[in-house]
């Protein structure tokens, strides 16, 4: 009997580099490197597991209708997302960073003031500023969101930040702490009935990784 195909989607970059070693624990080794290969499905050493590579704000998607059985994804991009018909399964603790309100130190983000807000993350921060009762106008902005409060397109941004480091180097500051990050395993609820045994041992394996076993 051939066992069944397990994939797992993830973005390269610092998803990648930080999964690897989770993956490693479940003994699945990449025979390939995303920063250097062009192959969107990676082999591993196990015949059975393919990793599929596409875009941080895609995992969702692909996850969620069989594309991928598993997904590996920022929570921030999760609950952009939405993630209708998906399961969560483990906290990873990687990738972690802060969903953050930013812009000019000196900004007033008193709940009176009608603020617009540019950002990638338009549901996050509709929420957010919905649960302050602040009235907003988001502008929807795909990257380098930290330019649009410099030329007056913004009166502040809604973006996931690390050291700060982006922020300070454009004269903006972390204002408004709206969620923690890190990423999350995530399985269709397809694949968790028919690949149950497989998700199953897999997330076993990663737990012992990640502090939640
Ligand atoms: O790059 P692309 O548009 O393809 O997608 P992406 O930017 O969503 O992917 P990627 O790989 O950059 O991020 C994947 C996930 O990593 C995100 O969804 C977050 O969950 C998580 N993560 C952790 C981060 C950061 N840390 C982070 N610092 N994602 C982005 N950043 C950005 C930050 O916004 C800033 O522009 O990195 C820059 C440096 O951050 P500072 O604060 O250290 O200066
Ligand atoms: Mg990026």
């Amino acid at each position: 009997m051939t066992q069944p195909q397990l994939t797992i989607a993830l973005s390269k970059g610092r998803i990648f580099r930080e999964t690897l070693p989770l993956l490693a624990a479940a003994d699945i080794v990449p025979l390939d490197d995303p920063e250097s290969s062009r192959k969107l499905i990676m082999d591993t050493n196990r015949p059975e597991v393919k990793l599929l590579i596409v875009r941080a704000s895609d995992v969702p998607t692909y996850t969620q209708h069989g594309g991928a059985d598993l997904g590996v994804v920022g929570k921030d991009v999760l609950m952009e997302h939405g993630g209708e018909d998906l399961y969560e399964l483990l906290d990873l603790n990687i990738a972690r960073c802060k969903l953050m309100v930013a812009g000019d130190p000196q900004m007033d983000l008193a709940p009176r003031r009608r603020l617009r807000i540019a950002t990638k993350y338009v549901n996050c921060a509709r929420e957010y500023f919905a649960n302050r009762s602040q009235q907003v106008e988001i502008i929807k902005l795909y990257g380098s969101m930290e330019l649009a409060p410099l030329v007056g397109l913004a009166d502040a941004i809604v973006d996931v930040v690390d050291t700060g480091n982006t922020l300070r180097a454009n004269g903006l500051e972390p204002l408004l702490h709206m969620a923690d990050i890190s990423s999350r395993l995530v399985v269709n609820k397809a694949s968790m009935k028919t690949k149950h045994t497989l998700v199953k041992r897999l997330v076993e394996q990663i737990a012992t990784r990640t502090g939640n076993s």
